[in-house]
């Protein structure tokens, strides 16, 4: 993409009611545009990286054997009243009439819709175990819809939801949303600690947050170190015993403030013991026949008698994960992007546009880098240096090639490494090398 042809609409000054860096630079980078409190129009730089989240997620939750479906984001009262949830829910929910009087709802979460759509059509234990997923919007009517995507009223969530004929086969399905979890996240380029979590309106015992620990989270987190520094499972056999894997991190303490056990946490030993804040990514949940025993989702057992399906929900904050990357990812000059979720690969700098030779060889880099499948953004505008440079490292691409007279009569091109800071001087050729080989 040439700047001159792109919509990258950054702001010079920092908007005042933007508290913490990721809504900051979100705003300053043309990533998102308020248009109205807690909803967000996604610009195109923000857009570019809510896809790339989105895509991963996609395929980690596809490797564990989810199938993805698509939901309506309006949904009728009439299945919330049958699961009891539609007054328990309260003010968080957008309700909305129709002009025929029909009470409806802008969904918050899609567990009631989901049982509706499993009892229409599944009859028999041999049908499962299914787990469907969606990746849609949601409105939620928070109280305080603050830091930008991080608590929006408008977001974007993963829900898969999975069922069981018994306990012991929906606790097989919520180890492999576990499993994958901790693929997707380390895959985003962060660190999700799973912690022991409240259930909420959603409801069930068993449940775990997802969390990255850093100094703008909402709320306080306890753990073991050592937790947070687990590698993640990588390819493992989704149909074969994952309880290892669920095992070896719930071994270790690890909660929510909500679900915080001081003495237990007593028992870590001192140089262990964590206390932090976090932002909560993802969270899981079990809750056997909450919804399926009120909406009569049931399937025949092997004796022919029916069973209420054991249930369980799976939620990915797609849209929050935007900002809490860049929580966990900027410096001092701006947000810098792990390469999986950056919105372009390498950030090209043309130092003087209006010189034949340097639009020549910056041009000539920029067709390498797009033909390379390196997604490069060229900079070709005629802005002063030191504004491309700070535009540059405030949209933190992870590589940024600068090229100007100077070193192009030398045969050079300047390579900057984002994350490091690190320059080096190297041929074109040897700078597309290097490129290719950080992005293989
Ligand atoms: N149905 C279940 C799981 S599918 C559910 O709704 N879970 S949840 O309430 O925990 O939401 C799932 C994820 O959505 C959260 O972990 C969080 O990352 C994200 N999320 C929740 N509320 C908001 C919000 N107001 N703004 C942005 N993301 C949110």
């Amino acid at each position: 993409m040439r700047l001159s042809k792109y919509f990258l609409p950054v702001l010079k000054e920092t908007p005042a009611d933007a508290t913490i860096a990721s809504h900051r630079y979100m705003l300053r980078a043309g990533m998102i545009k308020q248009n109205s409190a807690g909803i967000y129009t996604w610009l195109p730089l923000g857009h570019r990286v809510l896809k790339k989240i989105e895509q991963i997620v996609r395929e980690e939750q596809d490797k564990a054997g989810a199938i993805e479906m698509l939901m309506p984001t309006i949904q009728s009262a009439d299945l919330w009243k049958e699961t009891g949830r539609y007054d328990a829910y309260g003010p968080e929910m957008l309700r909305i009439t129709d002009r025929h009087d029909r009470e409806m709802l802008y969904g918050p979460t899609n567990e009631d819709m989901i049982t509706d759509v499993f009892r229409s059509f599944v009859r028999s234990y041999k049908d499962l175990p299914k787990n469907l997923y969606h990746i849609q919007w949601k409105f939620r009517d928070e109280t305080r819809p603050r830091f930008g995507v991080m608590r929006g009223r408008e977001f974007m969530m993963k829900d898969a939801y999975s069922f069981d004929l018994t306990e012991e086969d929906a606790v097989k399905s919520y180890n492999k949303m576990f499993t994958a979890y901790l693929n997707t996240f380390a895959r985003l380029g962060i660190k999700a600690v799973p912690m022991k979590a409240d259930t909420g309106p959603i409801g069930g015992e068993l449940s775990h947050e997802f969390v990255i620990l850093a100094e703008s989270g909402e709320s306080e987190v306890f753990c073991h170190r050592d937790l947070v520094e687990m590698a993640p499972p990588g390819d493992v056999d989704f149909d074969g015993d994952l309880s290892h894997i669920f095992e070896e991190r719930t071994a270790l303490y690890a909660a929510t403030e909500e679900m915080h056990d001081a003495e237990e946490f007593a028992k870590i030993p001192a140089d262990k013991q964590l206390t932090a804040r976090g932002i909560e990514v993802g969270h899981i949940f079990y809750f056997g026949d909450k919804y399926s025993k009120p909406m009569k989702a049931t399937v025949m057992d092997s004796d022919g008698k029916p069973q209420p399906v054991m249930m369980g929900s799976y939620g990915i904050g797609v849209s929050r994960l935007v900002g809490g990357i860049i929580e966990a990812c900027h410096d001092e000059n701006g947000i810098v992007w792990p390469k999986s979720v950056a919105p372009f690969g390498v950030g090209i700098i043309n130092l003087k546009a209006n010189d034949e030779d340097c639009a020549a060889a910056a041009s000539d880099f920029y067709e390498k880098c797009k033909a390379a499948g390196l997604d490069p953004l060229y900079d070709d505008s005629s802005d002063r240096g030191g504004v491309k440079f700070s535009r540059m490292d405030l949209i933190g691409l992870p590589y940024q090639i600068i090229i100007g007279p100077r070193g192009l009569k030398e045969g050079i091109v300047e390579v900057k490494d984002r994350a490091t800071g690190e320059r080096q001087n190297l041929s074109p050729d040897a700078a597309m090398t290097l490129l290719t080989e950080a992005f293989a």
